[in-house]
């Protein structure tokens, strides 16, 4: 029987030999998503080996929010292994479609990785965890009322954010806390009713981005860890208002300490037992 590649999947091996000429690197093994304050992760992991424009690869664009870079680099880590970070997320509220969301992770996918982490920054719905805190995804709530998938594409979510990750992660610090991340459409941020009923939902964070592109890693068959750095509480869970430059500045304070934590969390990734 003919195997037929959607146009999504085409686009994705397109952007991934496009990466492994731009790069001289063949395959790549990791998939690392660094958002809001974990840019510095990317300098700690390992030796750079090219740094691309994002706009060079098929079906990646510019990157139109301030603290998100637009290039996509190619790093060797120091067992040899090599991470794809890819500096030029799209989020669903640039209106660019769900194909545009998936498209990182699944060129991340065509280049070979098998394992995706994925970092946001976030808001929390839970009264002790401030600024600062760093939180394992465990599961999410999609509240997108959109797929990044398309067809009848039946993919599993029970295990979408691995347990052998997870444990791995606690090795590092046993202290994390692991809580559910409820993906909004935003762009603008909740209102207090709509936090309180994501908490009534069982969402500990609330975010925009990581939901959607957890389900196309895992649609491709990817391991994920998900990792949210919370930089405010939730509308309605602290007193006054949020605003970008305060979530910018929690993320530049918390981002040595977190970047550290992720670049330990990867040192210690088995590559052979998936
Ligand atoms: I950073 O409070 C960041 N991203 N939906 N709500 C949602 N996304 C966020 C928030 C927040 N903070």
């Amino acid at each position: 029987m003919e195997r037929t590649i959607s146009p999504a999947r085409r686009l994705a091996e397109e952007a991934a030999a496009v990466i492994a000429e731009k790069t001289g690197v063949p395959t790549h093994d990791l998939s690392l998503t660094l958002g809001s304050g974990w840019g510095g992760a990317a300098a700690l992991i390992g030796k750079k080996i090219a740094e691309i424009p994002a706009y060079e690869i098929p079906g990646f664009m510019k990157s139109g929010v301030p603290g998100h870079t637009g290039t996509i680099t190619s790093i060797e880590l120091p067992n040899g292994r090599h991470a794809l970070v890819l500096g030029a997320r799209t989020h669903y509220y640039e209106g660019r479609g769900v194909r545009a969301v998936a498209h990182g992770i699944r060129t991340a996918a065509a280049t070979g990785a098998r394992i995706a982490i994925l970092t946001n920054g976030c808001g929390s719905t839970v009264p002790d965890w401030g600024p600062g805190t760093v939180v394992l995804i465990r599961d999410h709530i999609n509240l997108t009322a959109a797929s990044p998938l398309e067809g009848a594409t039946f993919v599993d979510m029970t295990n979408a954010y691995s347990q052998r990750l997870r444990d791995l992660a606690h090795t590092v610090d046993r202290d994390l806390p692991e809580g559910v991340y409820a993906q909004f459409p935003g762009p603008h941020y909740e209102t207090p009713a709509e936090v309180k009923m994501a908490r009534i939902l069982g969402a500990d964070l609330v975010g925009m981005s990581t939901a959607l592109e957890t389900i196309a890693a895992r649609e491709a068959g990817m391991e994920v860890l998900g990792l949210s750095l919370v930089t405010n509480h939730a509308a309605g869970i602290a007193p006054g208002a949020l605003n970008h430059a305060e979530v910018l500045e929690a993320g530049r304070q918390a981002g040595a300490r977190i970047s550290h934590l992720l670049a330990t969390i990867i040192s210690t990734i088995d590559f052979d037992k998936e």
